[in-house]
């Protein structure tokens, strides 16, 4: 067999998303037959005892202090960017002039100006074969994509709606402390970008239609929280006991304010002349962290459910009668997508499989020479939809109050 050529990795961050993407990277060429081998050649974090302790546990063959230092390294060919918002227009900027192909955490960015200029960047290092792509992993679930290839496939017919809502509650309990992810100078918002994200790309991914306006309202329940051990910097963990919210339990004393939204929610209209209604909430108690989404035409409609994510409930309205409903398919058969190269029908997959899809399907596009998705470019329209939901909340125009 030829040598393969290899692709060497540099992540940035180690916590949540760090160990997701070094599971997959770890497991990308084990499962799938791709031109180049991965190799997990550095991890970055600037904490020297936690990287080095995390390049052992998540298998990096080395570590590094300072991000930049990765892109002097003539053994990584690859950025990935598993850090808050804050830093991925910096890193990746800078990754993509030194000629390194990036892999950015969704959302893409904190703000449209960070956003548009990543996208410009990821358009002129393209024209020179450097690549880039953003995480919205969810896509690359198997019954995620089936869902699309179903409305792709006209099976729905002419989409009328389309639902979709992303709840989690490890926010509900005020004392939890102010983790990274409720300041807006590290996360850029709240639900809306960390949650909210993944069902404005996934709806979109699903339905093929874009979202081209919204009415919107956005809350912040609980305005002051306690300071976190680490309240100077980031929670390097990333993690709590409660979720993933970082913050590594009570500071000593004293409380910060919370600058980032609770929950969002809006209505849209999509480009194909769908209707849209999204939800995304980290208060809603006893969902751990419940996406779903629903479409309905008028030939058929679809219910993708994160928490059945092996599953896609579909009702075919061409099919009359008493034998009429929605039915449950199982999306385990080799003839699903990215199922061949798994298990036999029946026996699911995690979570964890959707990242070992989305780093297979970059591999694969940087060894054939041709765009990624979803790019740079999908990632600004994703962030120009929440900008006008920050917007419209913002000026409630869309609100019109009962009168009593
Ligand atoms: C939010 O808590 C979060 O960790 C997101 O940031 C991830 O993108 C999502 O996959 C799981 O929930």
């Amino acid at each position: 067999m030829t040598e393969r050529q290899r692709l060497g990795v540099g992540m940035v961050g180690y916590a949540f998303m760090g160990a997701a993407h070094s599971q997959a990277w770890r497991s990308v060429n084990r499962f799938f037959d791709l031109p180049l081998e991965v190799d997990l050649a550095a991890v970055c974090g600037r904490d020297q005892e936690k990287v080095t302790a995390a390049a052992a546990r998540l298998g990096w063959r080395s570590h590094e202090t300072d991000w930049k230092a990765l892109l002097r390294r003539d053994d990584v060919d690859l950025v990935d960017i598993c850090t808050p918002g804050s830093s991925h227009a910096e890193i990746a900027l800078a990754a993509l002039a030194a000629g390194k192909h990036v892999l950015c955490e969704k959302p893409l960015a904190n703000t449209v100006e960070e956003a548009r200029a990543m996208a410009e960047a990821a358009e002129r290092a393209a024209a020179a074969g450097v690549r880039s792509a953003v995480g919205f992993n969810y896509r690359r679930i198997p019954a995620a994509s089936f869902a699309r290839d179903l409305v792709a496939a006209g099976r729905l017919g002419t989409l009328r709606h389309v639902r979709a809502v992303y709840l989690q509650d490890w926010l509900v309990d005020p004392e939890f402390p102010l983790a990274w992810r409720l300041r807006r100078e590290i996360a850029g918002s709240g639900a809306l970008g960390d949650i909210g994200a993944h069902i404005v790309d996934l709806t979109q991914f699903i339905s093929g239609q874009r979202v081209t306006g919204v009415c919107a309202m956005t809350e912040t329940f609980v305005r002051e929280r306690p300071l976190p051990a680490a309240a100077s910097g980031l929670s390097a963990s990333g993690l709590s006991a409660t979720g993933p919210g970082g913050g590594s339990g009570q500071g000593g004393g004293g409380t910060g304010t919370v600058t980032v939204d609770d929950a969002a929610l809006f209505l849209a209209r999509l480009d194909g002349g769908a209707l849209a209604s999204y939800e995304a909430s980290r208060f809603a108690l006893g969902r751990k962290n419940g996406l779903r989404v629903e479409v309905n035409g008028s030939e058929g409609s679809l219910v993708f459910d994160l928490e059945r994510l092996n599953e896609l409930e579909f009702y075919d309205g061409r099919v009359d009668g008493e034998t009429a409903g929605f039915t449950r398919i199982l999306v385990t058969e080799p003839n699903h997508p990215y199922l061949d190269a798994w298990w036999p029908p029946g026996h699911a997959l995690g979570y964890e499989h959707s990242f070992t899809h989305e780093v297979r399907d970059l591999v694969a596009a940087i060894a054939a020479g041709t765009p990624p998705t979803p790019s740079f470019t999908d990632g600004l329209q994703v962030q120009l939809v929440l900008d006008a939901v920050d917007r419209s909340a913002a000026d409630g125009s869309c609100w019109a109050p009962v009168e009593n």
